[in-house]
């Protein structure tokens, strides 16, 4: 492994307080292992980009900017194989690209890496691979802190913010993810927080995973079952709503957690602002609005099993569609890198993904 990755990281850790989700390590991709969150910190080391697609599938790391660089360590596994070739650098995105459809993240940032190898070969190829990867790491740091910054714009001194799911350093590159970096930078300027966190049934990501890392923060929690938060908002105990995205169409049309939908409506109706934080790298011109949004729909004993035991009569079928869309209609504010989006976001939103081609 090129002395230069391990420099990477170790720089990166000198500079800011992270909490990676992912890194590369002893000719390894180490992952945290989301799954056994928060009771367990346990890493898995895997030496193949079949054993990186396996983890992504079963969300021992998920969220949309950590799968893509979960992929990204995982093609820079493949590049390191002896005698690789383009040819399966490619087939090795192909097969990443499958694990988990709807976070547009991991698809761009498989493309981004595995375009134009074809001159490459050797050394030059793992090298090429290498720069990619680390220019792509620093990138959704940088874009982090970035959107942290403007998005503390929209948080008040004292504010209790609602989120679902997990969009923070375990969702992305390591600062904050999406949601959690906009409440970081807050904090960082010195502004009061708090969160109330829906638990995200069935997979839990809010109770496991964003409790522990406001822990981490210092940010006090208040958990919440997902049907609580209509009570919530009509009790007028939550200032914002703020969160995450796994991929904005062109509209502004947002995928993000199933539930994300409800929590938009139920903001609309009591006059509570509704923000997503995104990146440019979340805006998927291609698609025109959330109905051509791909849902991944997930196993469906994941619904009728809590933690590993039946909930419900054996006959009982069950869907798990892991997202929803919420129309462009009902959020107050897209959060990026470059700013906060205002309604009407769609010449807003082609502004902002092309700038970023051309970057
Ligand atoms: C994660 C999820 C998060 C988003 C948004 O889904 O929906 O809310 O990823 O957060 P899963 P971010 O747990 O199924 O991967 O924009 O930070 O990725």
């Amino acid at each position: 492994m090129s002395q230069r990755v391990a420099n990477f990281f170790s720089d990166l850790r000198r500079r800011q307080q992270l909490l990676l989700p992912v890194w590369f390590e002893d000719g390894q991709v180490i992952i945290l292992d989301q799954t056994r969150l928060p009771f367990q910190e346990h890493h898995l080391a895997l030496r193949h980009v079949n054993e990186v697609a396996v983890a992504i599938k079963a969300m021992q790391i998920r969220g949309s900017g950590a799968i893509a660089l979960a992929g990204a360590w995982g093609l820079y596994l493949a590049a390191l194989t002896n005698q690789s070739t383009p040819e399966q650098i490619k087939e090795a995105g192909d097969l990443l690209k499958k694990t988990r459809p709807t976070a547009v993240n991991l698809q761009k940032t498989i493309d981004e890496i595995t375009r134009e190898l074809e001159p490459f070969q050797g050394e030059a190829l793992t090298r090429t691979v290498e720069d990619r990867v680390l220019a792509i790491v620093q990138r959704q740091l940088d874009f982090e802190i970035r959107l942290g910054h403007f998005g503390a714009q929209v948080i008040g001194d004292g504010d209790t913010i609602l989120t679902h799911c997990h969009s923070g350093a375990l969702a992305g590159a390591g600062y904050g993810g999406r949601a959690l970096s906009v409440l970081r930078a807050a904090v960082e300027q010195g502004k009061r927080v708090k969160v109330i966190a829906s638990e995200t049934r069935p997979y839990l990501q809010g109770a496991r995973i964003t409790a522990w890392e406001l822990g981490q923060l210092g940010i006090p929690v208040t958990l919440i079952t997902d049907n609580m938060s209509g009570f919530v908002l009509q009790r007028g105990m939550a200032d914002l709503i703020l969160v995450g995205s796994d991929r904005v169409a062109a509209n502004g049309d947002l995928a993000n957690k199933v539930g994300t939908y409800l929590l938009a409506l139920a903001a609309r109706d009591n006059d509570v602002p509704f923000y997503t934080a995104t990146s440019s790298h979340t805006i998927d011109l291609s698609t025109p609005s959330g109905k051509e949004i791909a849902v991944e729909m997930r196993d469906p004993r994941e619904v009728l099993l809590f933690n590993g035991a039946p909930i419900a009569p054996e006959s009982t079928g069950a869907i798990y569609p892991s997202f929803d869309i919420t129309p462009a209609e009902l959020i107050s504010g897209i959060i990026t890198e470059r700013g906060v989006l205002r309604p009407p976001y769609r010449e807003k939103l082609a502004w902002l993904g092309s700038e970023r081609e051309t970057r």
